[in-house]
C-alpha cells in the first residue's frame, strides 16, 4: 500500500502573533509522537528570489509594488515541487506564512484589490488547515516594539489584519481562528489538537488547489 500523504498546515497572523514559535513547537510535538513533520517558511530568503525579497524587506533595495508581489508569489511557486514531494512521502509540512500573507500584505497597500492579489497564487497546493493567530493591535504592542523592516508599523499591521478578515470569509479554505493572547503552552495545545485532526483527515483526501 502506498504511504499516506502528509498534511499541509499553515500558520498565519499579523506580526508578533507568535507564528514562528508555534510552528517550531508543533513540528517538535509531531516528531516526538512519531509523525514525520518539517517546518518551512515564506518568504524563504535562501533562494535567489528570496534574497531579492530579503533586501527589499530590509530596505536595502526598493522594488515596485506589483513586482515585489509577484516575487513573493514566485518564491512560493519555486518551492512547490519540494512541497509536493514531501507531502507524498508522508511528511506533514508546517508552514510559517503562505499565500494569505501574500494577499493581505499587498492588498493593504493603496491601489491593490484582493482579486488581483490572489491571481498569481491560484493553483498553489491548498493547505489542509490554515490557523490564524488572532491578536489585537493593543496586545501586539504589549509584546514590544516592531523591528526595522518594511511593513513593521502598527498602522500598516491594522490594515493587514482587516485584509486577513476578508480572506477568512472564504469557505473554500479550512480556516481556524486561534486566540494568540493565551499562554504559549495553551496556544500550542489548541494548535496541536487542530493539527492532529487535519493530519487524520488529509490522509484520506487528495491535495487540493488553492482558490480554484
Ligand atoms: P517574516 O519573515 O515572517 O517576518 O515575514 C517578512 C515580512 O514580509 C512580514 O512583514 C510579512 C511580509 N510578507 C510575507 N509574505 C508576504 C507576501 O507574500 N507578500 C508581501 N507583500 N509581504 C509578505
Amino acid at each position: 500500500m502506498a504511504c499516506k500523504r502528509g498534511a499541509l498546515i499553515v500558520l498565519e497572523g499579523v506580526d508578533k502573533a507568535g507564528k514562528t514559535t508555534q510552528c517550531k513547537k508543533l513540528v517538535q510535538a509531531l516528531q516526538q509522537s512519531g509523525r514525520p513533520a518539517e517546518m518551512m517558511r515564506f518568504p524563504d530568503r535562501t533562494t535567489t528570489i528570496g534574497q531579492l525579497i530579503s533586501a527589499y524587506l530590509e530596505k536595502k533595495s526598493d522594488l515596485e509594488d506589483h513586482t515585489v508581489h509577484l516575487l513573493f508569489s514566485a518564491n512560493r511557486w519555486e518551492l512547490v515541487p519540494l512541497i509536493k514531494k514531501k507531502l507524498e512521502q508522508g511528511t506533514t509540512l508546517v508552514i510559517d506564512r503562505y499565500a494569505f500573507s501574500g494577499v493581505a500584505f499587498t492588498s493593504a497597500k493603496p491601489g491593490f484589490c484582493l482579486d488581483w492579489c490572489m491571481k498569481p497564487d491560484v493553483g498553489l497546493p491548498k493547505p489542509d488547515l490554515v490557523m490564524f493567530l488572532q491578536l489585537s493591535p493593543a496586545e501586539a504592542a504589549l509584546r514590544g516594539q516592531f523591528g526595522e523592516e518594511r511593513y513593521e508599523t502598527s498602522v500598516f499591521q491594522k490594515a493587514v489584519q482587516q485584509k486577513f478578515e476578508q480572506l477568512m470569509k472564504d469557505p473554500s479554505v479550512n480556516w481556524r481562528v486561534i486566540d494568540a493572547s493565551q499562554s504559549v503552552e495553551d496556544v500550542h495545545e489548541n494548535i496541536r489538537t487542530q493539527s492532529l485532526n487535519a493530519i487524520n483527515t488529509a490522509e484520506n483526501q487528495q491535495l487540493g488547489e488553492l482558490w480554484k
